[in-house]
Protein backbone atom coordinates (compact mmCIF):
# COMPACT_ATOMS: atom_id res chain seq x y z
CA UNK A 1 0.00 0.00 0.00
CA UNK A 2 1.13 3.52 -0.94
CA UNK A 3 3.18 2.52 -3.75
CA UNK A 4 2.04 5.24 -7.06
CA UNK A 5 3.52 2.20 -9.14
CA UNK A 6 5.10 -0.65 -9.72
CA UNK A 7 1.42 -2.46 -10.16
CA UNK A 8 1.64 -6.64 -10.72
CA UNK A 9 5.13 -7.02 -9.79
CA UNK A 10 6.73 -3.95 -11.04
CA UNK A 11 5.80 -5.17 -14.88
CA UNK A 12 2.96 -2.13 -14.93
CA UNK A 13 3.79 1.60 -13.90
CA UNK A 14 -0.13 2.27 -12.02
CA UNK A 15 -0.45 2.23 -8.54
CA UNK A 16 -0.68 -1.09 -6.31
CA UNK A 17 -3.80 -2.04 -4.40
CA UNK A 18 -3.99 -1.19 -0.92
CA UNK A 19 -6.21 -3.86 0.21
CA UNK A 20 -3.79 -5.97 1.95
CA UNK A 21 -3.31 -3.64 4.39
CA UNK A 22 -6.51 -2.34 4.80
CA UNK A 23 -7.42 -6.32 5.96
CA UNK A 24 -4.68 -6.08 8.57
CA UNK A 25 -6.60 -3.93 11.46
CA UNK A 26 -9.40 -6.31 11.54
CA UNK A 27 -7.25 -9.37 12.71
CA UNK A 28 -5.66 -6.87 15.33
CA UNK A 29 -9.25 -6.27 16.67
CA UNK A 30 -10.39 -9.94 16.73
CA UNK A 31 -10.81 -11.60 19.85
CA UNK A 32 -9.46 -14.68 20.13
CA UNK A 33 -6.96 -14.44 17.14
CA UNK A 34 -3.47 -14.98 17.29
CA UNK A 35 -1.26 -13.59 14.46
CA UNK A 36 1.59 -15.70 14.16
CA UNK A 37 3.31 -13.44 11.78
CA UNK A 38 2.60 -11.61 8.37
CA UNK A 39 4.53 -12.66 4.83
CA UNK A 40 4.93 -10.76 2.04
CA UNK A 41 4.74 -11.94 -0.88
CA UNK A 42 5.31 -9.94 -4.50
CA UNK A 43 2.26 -9.16 -6.31
CA UNK A 44 0.41 -5.81 -5.85
CA UNK A 45 3.98 -4.48 -6.16
CA UNK A 46 7.71 -5.52 -6.40
CA UNK A 47 8.84 -6.99 -3.22
CA UNK A 48 11.14 -5.00 -1.29
CA UNK A 49 9.16 -1.95 -1.74
CA UNK A 50 5.94 -3.68 -0.82
CA UNK A 51 8.29 -4.82 2.54
CA UNK A 52 8.84 -0.86 2.87
CA UNK A 53 5.25 0.03 2.95
CA UNK A 54 4.16 -3.18 5.10
CA UNK A 55 6.04 -2.09 7.75
CA UNK A 56 4.94 1.34 7.94
CA UNK A 57 1.58 0.10 7.71
CA UNK A 58 2.31 -2.14 10.93
CA UNK A 59 3.83 0.22 12.82
CA UNK A 60 0.78 2.89 11.93
CA UNK A 61 -1.59 0.40 12.93
CA UNK A 62 0.59 -0.51 16.19
CA UNK A 63 0.79 -3.91 15.26
CA UNK A 64 3.53 -5.90 17.05
CA UNK A 65 3.72 -8.98 14.63
CA UNK A 66 6.50 -10.42 12.80
CA UNK A 67 6.54 -9.44 9.53
CA UNK A 68 9.22 -11.48 7.10
CA UNK A 69 10.11 -10.93 3.11
CA UNK A 70 8.63 -14.26 0.85
CA UNK A 71 8.70 -14.50 -2.57
CA UNK A 72 9.96 -11.75 -5.11
CA UNK A 73 9.03 -13.52 -8.29
CA UNK A 74 6.61 -16.41 -9.41
CA UNK A 75 7.31 -19.79 -9.37
CA UNK A 76 8.96 -21.35 -13.29
CA UNK A 77 5.86 -22.58 -15.25
CA UNK A 78 6.95 -26.26 -13.99
CA UNK A 79 9.39 -28.16 -11.75
CA UNK A 80 12.97 -27.13 -12.58
CA UNK A 81 15.83 -29.74 -12.38
CA UNK A 82 19.73 -29.03 -12.54
CA UNK A 83 22.12 -30.79 -15.14
CA UNK A 84 21.83 -33.92 -13.71
CA UNK A 85 17.87 -34.14 -13.27
CA UNK A 86 18.25 -32.89 -9.45
CA UNK A 87 14.82 -31.01 -8.44
CA UNK A 88 15.31 -27.69 -7.88
CA UNK A 89 11.94 -26.79 -6.70
CA UNK A 90 12.75 -25.98 -2.83
CA UNK A 91 15.19 -23.26 -3.93
CA UNK A 92 12.44 -21.80 -3.94
CA UNK A 93 12.80 -21.15 0.02
CA UNK A 94 13.07 -17.32 1.96
CA UNK A 95 12.54 -16.44 5.34
CA UNK A 96 8.75 -15.86 5.14
CA UNK A 97 8.66 -19.74 3.43
CA UNK A 98 11.07 -20.88 6.42
CA UNK A 99 8.82 -18.99 8.91
CA UNK A 100 6.18 -20.44 8.14
CA UNK A 101 7.83 -24.48 8.93
CA UNK A 102 9.02 -23.17 11.47
CA UNK A 103 5.92 -22.03 12.98
CA UNK A 104 3.93 -24.82 12.18
CA UNK A 105 6.31 -27.65 13.82
CA UNK A 106 5.72 -25.57 17.08
CA UNK A 107 1.93 -24.81 16.83
CA UNK A 108 -0.88 -26.63 16.13
CA UNK A 109 -4.59 -25.20 15.03
CA UNK A 110 -2.92 -22.78 12.36
CA UNK A 111 -5.28 -21.15 9.52
CA UNK A 112 -3.33 -19.62 6.51
CA UNK A 113 -5.03 -16.26 5.36
CA UNK A 114 -4.06 -16.12 1.96
CA UNK A 115 -4.49 -12.99 0.45
CA UNK A 116 -1.96 -12.68 -2.39
CA UNK A 117 -0.51 -14.88 -5.18
CA UNK A 118 -0.03 -18.53 -3.42
CA UNK A 119 3.70 -18.51 -4.22
CA UNK A 120 4.62 -18.99 -0.62
CA UNK A 121 1.98 -21.15 0.09
CA UNK A 122 2.97 -23.75 -3.15
CA UNK A 123 6.55 -23.25 -1.75
CA UNK A 124 6.11 -24.58 1.98
CA UNK A 125 4.20 -27.55 0.41
CA UNK A 126 6.81 -27.73 -1.97
CA UNK A 127 10.00 -27.45 0.31
CA UNK A 128 8.36 -28.81 3.49
CA UNK A 129 5.78 -31.27 3.07
CA UNK A 130 5.61 -32.61 6.54
CA UNK A 131 5.43 -29.49 7.89
CA UNK A 132 2.73 -27.68 5.56
CA UNK A 133 0.23 -31.10 6.33
CA UNK A 134 -0.14 -29.71 9.71
CA UNK A 135 -1.70 -26.56 8.36
CA UNK A 136 -5.24 -26.75 9.51
CA UNK A 137 -6.70 -25.04 6.79
CA UNK A 138 -6.17 -22.24 3.82
CA UNK A 139 -8.28 -19.51 3.15
CA UNK A 140 -7.76 -18.10 0.18
CA UNK A 141 -8.93 -14.88 -1.67
CA UNK A 142 -8.51 -16.76 -5.69
CA UNK A 143 -11.26 -18.28 -8.04
CA UNK A 144 -14.52 -17.45 -9.66
CA UNK A 145 -17.24 -18.91 -11.56
CA UNK A 146 -16.36 -20.49 -14.65
CA UNK A 147 -16.64 -17.74 -17.56
CA UNK A 148 -14.92 -14.78 -18.02
CA UNK A 149 -13.91 -12.21 -14.88
CA UNK A 150 -15.63 -9.18 -15.25
CA UNK A 151 -16.29 -5.95 -12.34
CA UNK A 152 -18.49 -3.00 -13.26
CA UNK A 153 -18.76 -4.31 -17.11
CA UNK A 154 -15.19 -4.53 -17.60
CA UNK A 155 -13.21 -7.32 -18.06
CA UNK A 156 -10.97 -7.69 -14.76
CA UNK A 157 -8.80 -10.41 -13.57
CA UNK A 158 -8.11 -12.98 -10.65
CA UNK A 159 -5.09 -11.10 -9.84
CA UNK A 160 -3.97 -13.76 -7.20
CA UNK A 161 -4.27 -16.51 -9.71
CA UNK A 162 -2.75 -14.85 -13.02
CA UNK A 163 0.27 -13.69 -10.76
CA UNK A 164 1.45 -17.26 -9.88
CA UNK A 165 -0.68 -20.03 -11.79
CA UNK A 166 1.40 -22.75 -10.93
CA UNK A 167 1.04 -22.10 -6.94
CA UNK A 168 -2.53 -22.60 -7.49
CA UNK A 169 -2.47 -25.94 -8.99
CA UNK A 170 0.66 -27.12 -6.14
CA UNK A 171 -1.84 -26.05 -3.25
CA UNK A 172 -4.70 -28.07 -4.85
CA UNK A 173 -2.99 -30.87 -7.17
CA UNK A 174 0.39 -31.68 -4.93
CA UNK A 175 -1.40 -31.26 -1.29
CA UNK A 176 -4.28 -33.01 0.90
CA UNK A 177 -4.29 -29.45 2.85
CA UNK A 178 -8.15 -28.15 3.09
CA UNK A 179 -8.67 -25.31 0.78
CA UNK A 180 -11.01 -22.67 1.05
CA UNK A 181 -11.70 -20.26 -1.64
CA UNK A 182 -13.32 -17.13 -1.49
CA UNK A 183 -14.19 -16.20 -4.60
CA UNK A 184 -14.71 -12.94 -7.26
CA UNK A 185 -18.19 -13.22 -6.49
CA UNK A 186 -18.30 -13.00 -2.92
CA UNK A 187 -15.02 -10.68 -2.67
CA UNK A 188 -16.42 -8.47 -5.40
CA UNK A 189 -19.89 -7.88 -3.97
CA UNK A 190 -18.58 -5.97 -0.90
CA UNK A 191 -17.55 -2.75 -2.59
CA UNK A 192 -17.39 0.46 -1.09
CA UNK A 193 -17.81 4.13 -2.35
CA UNK A 194 -14.59 5.20 -3.05
CA UNK A 195 -14.97 8.65 -2.30
CA UNK A 196 -14.52 6.65 1.49
CA UNK A 197 -10.63 7.13 0.63
CA UNK A 198 -10.33 11.42 0.42
CA UNK A 199 -12.73 11.09 3.65
CA UNK A 200 -10.33 9.46 5.26
CA UNK A 201 -7.06 11.20 3.97
CA UNK A 202 -9.03 14.67 5.42
CA UNK A 203 -9.29 13.21 9.15
CA UNK A 204 -8.19 14.59 12.14
CA UNK A 205 -7.01 11.10 13.25
CA UNK A 206 -3.62 10.07 12.12
CA UNK A 207 -4.33 6.37 11.36
CA UNK A 208 -6.51 7.39 9.00
CA UNK A 209 -5.46 10.11 7.24
CA UNK A 210 -2.42 7.75 6.97
CA UNK A 211 -4.43 5.29 5.16
CA UNK A 212 -6.83 7.81 3.47
CA UNK A 213 -3.11 9.49 1.77
CA UNK A 214 -1.84 6.25 0.95
CA UNK A 215 -4.85 5.09 -1.00
CA UNK A 216 -5.61 7.92 -2.91
CA UNK A 217 -2.97 7.06 -6.37
CA UNK A 218 -4.66 3.55 -6.53
CA UNK A 219 -8.34 5.02 -6.30
CA UNK A 220 -7.87 7.35 -8.76
CA UNK A 221 -6.42 5.02 -11.42
CA UNK A 222 -9.12 2.86 -10.05
CA UNK A 223 -12.15 5.13 -10.60
CA UNK A 224 -10.80 6.19 -13.81
CA UNK A 225 -11.56 2.47 -15.19
CA UNK A 226 -13.87 0.56 -12.64
CA UNK A 227 -15.71 3.43 -11.56
CA UNK A 228 -16.95 4.64 -8.26
CA UNK A 229 -17.11 1.83 -6.23
CA UNK A 230 -14.30 -0.62 -5.08
CA UNK A 231 -14.47 -3.52 -3.06
CA UNK A 232 -11.64 -4.35 -0.29
CA UNK A 233 -10.93 -7.65 -1.44
CA UNK A 234 -8.24 -8.72 1.46
CA UNK A 235 -10.47 -7.85 3.99
CA UNK A 236 -13.33 -10.81 2.68
CA UNK A 237 -11.21 -14.28 3.22
CA UNK A 238 -10.24 -12.54 6.80
CA UNK A 239 -14.09 -11.72 7.29
CA UNK A 240 -14.67 -15.40 6.24
CA UNK A 241 -12.08 -16.59 8.91
CA UNK A 242 -13.41 -14.80 11.66
CA UNK A 243 -17.34 -14.80 10.70
CA UNK A 244 -18.11 -18.05 8.18
CA UNK A 245 -21.95 -17.42 9.27
CA UNK A 246 -21.81 -14.45 7.23
CA UNK A 247 -21.23 -16.63 4.18
CA UNK A 248 -22.92 -19.28 1.51
CA UNK A 249 -19.88 -21.99 0.93
CA UNK A 250 -20.30 -25.31 -0.29
CA UNK A 251 -18.24 -27.97 -1.25
CA UNK A 252 -16.49 -27.83 -5.02
CA UNK A 253 -14.70 -28.76 -7.35
CA UNK A 254 -12.20 -27.13 -9.78
CA UNK A 255 -11.08 -26.12 -13.04
CA UNK A 256 -7.51 -24.57 -13.71
CA UNK A 257 -6.28 -23.26 -16.85
CA UNK A 258 -2.30 -23.02 -16.05
CA UNK A 259 -0.20 -20.73 -18.67
CA UNK A 260 2.84 -18.25 -17.91
CA UNK A 261 1.84 -15.25 -14.97
CA UNK A 262 0.74 -12.45 -15.53
CA UNK A 263 -1.95 -12.77 -18.25
CA UNK A 264 -5.31 -11.58 -18.54
CA UNK A 265 -8.04 -13.77 -17.15
CA UNK A 266 -8.71 -14.85 -21.12
CA UNK A 267 -5.53 -16.87 -21.10
CA UNK A 268 -5.57 -19.04 -17.84
CA UNK A 269 -8.31 -19.12 -15.26
CA UNK A 270 -9.16 -21.03 -11.78
CA UNK A 271 -12.70 -22.02 -11.53
CA UNK A 272 -14.62 -23.42 -8.83
CA UNK A 273 -17.81 -25.25 -9.29
CA UNK A 274 -20.29 -25.72 -6.58
CA UNK A 275 -20.85 -29.73 -6.28
CA UNK A 276 -22.20 -31.78 -3.65
CA UNK A 277 -20.88 -34.86 -4.88
CA UNK A 278 -17.28 -33.08 -4.22
CA UNK A 279 -15.57 -34.78 -1.44
CA UNK A 280 -15.11 -31.77 0.61
CA UNK A 281 -11.63 -30.93 0.60
CA UNK A 282 -11.98 -27.88 -1.40
CA UNK A 283 -14.91 -25.50 -0.30
CA UNK A 284 -15.82 -22.59 -2.41
CA UNK A 285 -17.42 -19.44 -0.74
CA UNK A 286 -19.21 -18.03 -3.36
CA UNK A 287 -21.22 -14.79 -1.71
CA UNK A 288 -22.35 -13.71 1.29
CA UNK A 289 -25.54 -14.31 3.12
CA UNK A 290 -27.24 -11.07 2.71
CA UNK A 291 -26.24 -7.66 2.15
CA UNK A 292 -26.24 -7.05 5.76
CA UNK A 293 -23.49 -9.19 6.31
CA UNK A 294 -21.29 -7.02 3.76
CA UNK A 295 -22.13 -3.82 5.59
CA UNK A 296 -20.93 -5.64 8.72
CA UNK A 297 -17.59 -6.46 7.01
CA UNK A 298 -17.17 -3.32 5.17
CA UNK A 299 -18.15 -1.08 8.54
CA UNK A 300 -15.79 -2.94 11.07
CA UNK A 301 -12.95 -2.71 8.54
CA UNK A 302 -13.59 1.04 8.33
CA UNK A 303 -13.75 1.52 12.14
CA UNK A 304 -10.68 -0.88 12.94
CA UNK A 305 -8.91 1.60 10.56
CA UNK A 306 -9.20 4.47 13.15
CA UNK A 307 -6.49 4.95 14.98
CA UNK A 308 -6.07 7.44 18.74
CA1 LIG B 1 -3.72 -8.99 -1.76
Amino acid sequence: MGLTSGNANGTMPTPSDYDDTWALPLLRDAPNVNVLGIVVTMGNGPLAQEMVVARESLDKLKMDVPLFAGAATWLPMVATEDYAGVDLSSSCVNDGVRFMADALGKNSDVTILATGPMTDVACLILAYPDEASNIKEIVALIGGKPGPVIYSGKPARDFNYSLDPRALSVILDESKIPFTAVTFEASSSAAMPTDIVRKLAASSDPTEAYFGRASQAYTDWWESIFGPTKPIWDAVPVWKYLHPEDFDCAPARYELQLGPPNLGSDKTHDWFIADPKADGRVTACMSFVDQAAIDRMNDAVLSSLGGD
